[in-house]
């Protein structure tokens, strides 16, 4: 790409009379996302764009998680870039630091790397109005670029619960996505707070090592068995001589999750056999009838992610292990107090309690026309154009963010469709000569109509469950809610006829006119 978006020469000062980089493109992140938009544009022939990223390395959530234990629960040959298909997966789920070292050899064999400023901790992005750019303010410097995407991610920024006494704590508090990994729990008496799909990896990596575990749990979790195994080397030479077999597999694994959409959004009774399945795996590993009982759920499965693991429930059973469903009343400098009064000494506090996945920490930082940022203008619940673009703010396009989570399925698949949207809409600016793309009030609403319409009856809404998947409105704010090849459709190309374009060289204030 040559001369894609309208390019000036116009020197600049960032705040506090800084210096500022002029590029194309700003991405905001380096993992799975922002390393497909980066890919995509390199494969494209763009060089001027830059990834800004907060930390020193790519890989997003990937190279976050390190806690013991971490693994993806969607199989590698899915959970994978189509375009870079890896034949040496070394297990058919893959634990993170494969999965880590799996998006530094992409982002570096597709020259990504060096787009790359790392220790760029966005801190605030405006829209300017006259010279039509976005001004991004990073703790590495200043950029204005003319596109701004964000590929910040929903699984990024840590929650940490309110829960009484918390600040007092004396022992170590570490949450799963911030884990001190000098750290050594040997020994040592170690609570867990939370039950979702990251407590139930670090649950069972851990309980071996430790002297007493008790695991607080809020709501019991649907559980599947993980049909987990190490990849066979005759497999792996066979897949780099047979491309076309590990497509094939990709396939059938995109396939054979797609018919859960059947039961989680179209026809609950689809989802009977899987919640036979877990209730039967409940009751195989879990002997004891009170502790069974525990830990069986009252909402349907699928309401809340369904989680995969074949140790966790041995991990609670086990002698030195312990699970509380009395809540917690409140944490004192060593020990934890649970409602019926119990005090349990302990030296470590593991946070397994999830993500700001409804309340966007990004959305915050991010001002479009008129100074508005996106928090604000989605203080009714996250609007958008086909989950990637939002009037009021021009150029921007967000990746990852609302009404594109899935919870049966690779959210890499997600990504691409998503990858492939923004770009054709970097096509069209190029092709049009636009200096300005912005969507319309009415494609959201629409969009937004859209998404209510599918979301109506499925297990998401009607399951009987609290989840990070509804809004504090209650609104499906974070899954796409149908098959996500019904997704890909609708985001194949741009929808031109959504979009206000400004040419380059219109007068300012043309914006406001169009
Ligand atoms: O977080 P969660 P997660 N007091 O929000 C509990 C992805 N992921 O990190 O259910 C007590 O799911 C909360 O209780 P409740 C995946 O998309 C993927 O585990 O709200 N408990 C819940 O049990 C996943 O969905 C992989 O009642 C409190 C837990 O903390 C997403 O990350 C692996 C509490 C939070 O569960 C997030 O998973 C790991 C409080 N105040 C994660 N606050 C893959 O394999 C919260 N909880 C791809």
């Amino acid at each position: 790409m040559t001369s894609t978006i309208e390019t000036q020469a116009v020197p600049s000062l960032g705040a506090g009379g800084r210096p500022t980089r002029d590029v194309r493109v700003a991405v905001i992140g380096s993992g799975f996302a922002g390393l497909a938009m980066g890919i995509t544009l390199r494969q494209r022939g763009e060089t001027d764009f830059v990834l800004l990223e907060r930390a020193e390395d790519v890989g997003g959530t990937w190279r976050d998680n390190v806690y013991p234990g971490a693994a993806c629960d969607v199989q590698s040959h899915l959970y994978s870039y189509s375009f870079a298909p890896n034949p040496d997966w070394g297990r058919s789920y893959s634990e993170q630091p494969e999965i880590q070292a799996y998006l530094q050899r992409t982002a570096a064999r597709y020259g990504v790397r060096e787009h790359c400023v790392f220790g760029a901790d966005v801190t605030a992005a405006r829209w300017d109005d006259d010279e039509r750019r976005w001004h991004v303010t990073t703790t590495a410097g200043d950029f204005r670029a003319r596109v701004l995407v964000s590929a910040a991610g929903a699984l990024a920024d840590p929650t940490y619960p309110a829960i009484p006494g918390i600040e007092t704590f004396e022992g170590t508090v570490m949450h799963s996505a911030r884990w001190d990994s000098s750290h050594d729990i040997s020994g040592e008496k170690v609570a867990v707070i939370g039950t979702g799909a990251s407590a139930i990896q670090v649950v069972p990596a851990i309980q071996p090592q430790v002297e007493s575990l008790t695991v607080y749990q809020r709501t019991p979790a649907w559980v599947v068995p993980r049909t987990d195994h190490p990849v066979k080397p005759w497999a792996r030479r066979l897949y780099r001589m047979v491309p076309g077999l590990q497509r094939a597999i990709r396939g059938l694994l995109y396939t054979s999750r797609e018919f859960l959409v059947l039961g989680m959004a179209k026809r609950r009774a689809f989802l009977k056999p899987v919640g036979r399945l877990a209730k039967a795996h409940l009751e195989r590993q879990v002997r004891d009838p009170k502790l069974r009982k525990a830990l069986t759920p009252d909402y349907t499965i699928g309401c809340k992610r369904i989680l995969i693991s074949n140790d966790y429930f041995p991990a609670v059973a086990a002698p030195n292990a312990e699970l509380v469903t009395a809540g917690i009343a409140e944490i004192r400098p060593r020990s934890i107090v649970s409602k019926d009064g119990i005090e349990r000494p302990t030296d470590t506090l593991i946070l397994a309690t999830g993500f700001h996945v409804t309340d966007l920490p990004i959305a915050e930082k991010i001002r479009g026309r008129g100074g508005r940022t996106l928090a604000e203008v989605w203080e009714d619940g996250m609007v958008t154009n086909r989950s990637a673009a939002v009037a009021g703010f021009p150029n921007l396009f967000l990746l990852v963010g609302p009404n594109v989570g899935v919870g049966h399925t690779s959210m890499v698949y997600m990504i691409e469709s998503q990858v492939a949207y923004v770009d054709d809409a970097l096509r069209t600016m190029e092709t049009e000569g636009l200096a300005v793309l912005e969507t319309t009030p009415e494609a959201q609403a629409a969009w937004r109509e859209l998404i209510a319409e599918k979301s109506k009856g499925t297990v998401w809404l009607a399951g009987g469950c609290a989840s990070w998947y509804l809004d504090e409105h209650g609104h499906n704010s974070t899954l796409w809610p149908d098959f996500t090849f019904r997704f890909r459709k609708l985001t194949r190309s741009l929808d031109r006829e959504n979009y206000v374009g400004v040419p380059a060289g219109a007068p300012a204030g043309t914006e406001e006119a169009a």
